[in-house]
């Protein structure tokens, strides 16, 4: 059987006054248990060098200086891309980009085995606000910090299949798996960082939860993809996000998830022929797929 080692590494809060050296720190020791399990990626959180800074009002200069990337690899991730080098590991990371000519996306990279950054994503759902709200228990100010992506939603060949990546709100809306799906893409991996309240109505806490794995799992099955997804968790500042990593089987079966809300590892060794029968007989596009019926959700 064609085995692919998946591993997703979830980390606890990082808090205010957390360097990215001791959060780096971390990563590096959850590649070093994923390597030890047997993964060829590892898969970390959206914004996994920072605590998640849109939660705060600021300026765009003050969040540039504090908690944006200059560059990629930066000096305070350059450890992690020896350290993926030396283990011969792939991985995923999340961060806050700054690009040369100065704009800003909430920005995920997929790295291979040879440390090499062969595919990058700009976050394209970004939900909350860009207005000040002083009146709620934090912000979150996504649409303040980042612009949209402008690169699209791709795939990429590499560590032997095809793999997609998004981040976070994404995984909530179904064109986001449809159209890597239609690239071929055989796997699709993402971090996020999904705060336990809501603050435009009183929604009951277990929805967090559930609508988080209902979106990987329903994503899964109806695009044949193993997707491995990457929480930040647990209170950072007193503010709490949801935990719930989790690798998911084409099958839409939940294959497995993490129990806690600190730094956990969760492995599994994907079977890459499950998708096979889905993809061969129930979602097969060319047999099945009516695209002259779906023009309603390409427009604006
Ligand atoms: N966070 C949350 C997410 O999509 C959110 C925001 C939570 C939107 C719950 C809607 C419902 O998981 C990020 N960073 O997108």
């Amino acid at each position: 059987k064609e085995r692919f080692g998946l591993a997703v590494a979830q980390m606890g809060p990082i808090h205010l006054n957390d360097s990215r050296e001791s959060t780096v720190a971390r990563l590096m020791e959850m590649m070093r248990e994923a390597a030890g399990r047997g993964a060829k990626l590892v898969v970390f959180p959206e914004l996994a060098l920072t605590t998640f800074f849109p939660r705060y009002w600021m300026s765009e200069e003050d969040a540039e200086a504090r908690f944006f990337e200059p560059s990629m690899p930066s000096p305070a991730t350059q450890p992690l891309f020896d350290l993926a080098l030396s283990l011969g590991i792939g991985f995923y990371l999340g961060y806050a980009e700054r690009t040369e000519n100065g704009r800003h996306f909430n920005t995920s990279i997929l790295v291979d085995e040879h440390a090499k950054i062969v595919g990058r994503y700009r976050k394209i759902h970004l939900p909350g606000h860009s207005d000040h709200k002083p009146e709620a228990p934090f912000q979150h100010l996504e649409k303040k910090f980042f612009e949209v992506g402008n690169e699209g939603f791709g795939v990429w060949p590499m560590l032997g299949t095809t793999i997609g990546q998004c981040i976070c709100n994404d995984r909530r809306w179904p064109e986001t798996f449809r159209v890597m799906s239609l690239q071929s893409a055989q796997m699709v991996v993402l971090g996020y960082n999904t705060p336990s309240w809501n603050i435009h109505w009183k929604e009951p806490a277990h929805l967090r939860m559930f609508h988080h794995l209902l979106s990987l799992q329903a994503n899964a099955y109806q695009n044949a993809l193993w997707i491995g997804a990457a929480a930040k968790c647990g209170a950072e500042d007193g503010f709490h996000m949801i935990g719930g990593s989790a690798i998911v089987a084409p099958s839409g079966e939940i294959v497995a998830q993490s129990q806690s809300e600190e730094d956990e590892v969760i492995f599994v060794s994907c079977d890459m022929a499950l998708g096979d029968n889905f993809r061969q007989h129930i979602f097969n596009f060319a047999k099945h797929r009516r695209p002259e019926h779906y023009g309603l959700i390409t427009e604006r």
